[in-house]
């Protein structure tokens, strides 16, 4: 039977992305360097995972942009991260429709929640904290805790392995067609509930695929991505 949850954070639990971009944004500002992404822009950018490894090639795409070493990457996204949770506190962020029900009604049913999130480590404990679900997941496992990140089903093998999971005993839920991958390739079945910036991909190889994880009766808005029009 089912044990597990999985799930992704950004864009799934909520739609933090436009804080990310923001940050990204302040961090180009401080640093000189010739970069603004725009939503268009980071729309095409989200296919590379990570905000070093996004930073990396927007630089390697960007004629005249400075070529950084990884370090010198790894700099300005520290930057950003300060920055992130800065306006994480500043502003909060909103859970999706039905998150906060699901993840209570799991826990009350014994199964276990787990966090799998592309995003540092320091980005997903407070949010965490600030959204007061700290408590409710027994596995965080998050950013360079593993080498390669989503569509590599790494972050997804790494939490079977420590809660000794069948592939059958858990559910993915993702908002994303890297986090759909990410999640088939480690033998999940994968929920999908799109988000603002991933509305037009490709899912066609998921077991559910939903608006969002609330009240079918009492919908939420209609999502208005950046690529939607
Ligand atoms: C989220 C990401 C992250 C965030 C930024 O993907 O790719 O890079 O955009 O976080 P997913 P960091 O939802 O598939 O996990 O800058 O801390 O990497
Ligand atoms: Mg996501």
């Amino acid at each position: 039977g089912l044990k597990a949850l999985l799930f992704d954070l950004d864009g799934t639990l909520a739609e933090t992305e436009e804080l990310h971009r923001e940050a990204f944004n302040r961090a180009f500002a401080h640093f000189g360097l010739p970069l603004y992404w725009d939503q268009d822009t980071y729309a095409r950018l989200l296919w590379t995972t990570g905000g070093k490894e996004r930073l990396k090639r927007a630089l390697e795409e960007t004629p005249g942009a400075p070529r950084l070493t990884w370090e010198e990457v790894a700099e300005v996204h520290r930057y950003k991260t300060g920055v992130y949770l800065e306006l994480l506190r500043t502003y909060g962020v909103a859970l999706r429709p039905g998150v906060r029900r699901l993840l209570a009604e799991a826990q009350e049913a014994g199964v276990k929640l787990v966090l799998a999130t592309t995003t540092s480590p320091e980005n997903a404990e407070a949010f965490l904290e600030g959204t007061g679900l700290k408590g409710r997941f027994s596995l965080v496992l998050a950013g360079d805790v593993v080498a390669r990140k989503k569509p590599d089903p790494g972050i997804y093998l790494l939490a079977r392995e420590a809660l000794g999971l069948a592939p059958g005993e858990g559910v993915v839920v993702e908002d994303s067609r890297n986090g759909l991958l990410a999640g088939l390739e480690a033998g999940f079945p994968v929920l999908v509930t799109p988000s603002l910036y991933t509305l037009d991909q490709d899912f066609r190889e998921a077991q559910a695929l939903l608006p969002h994880l609330g009240d079918r009766d009492n919908p939420a808005p209609v999502l208005q991505g950046p690529r939607a029009g």
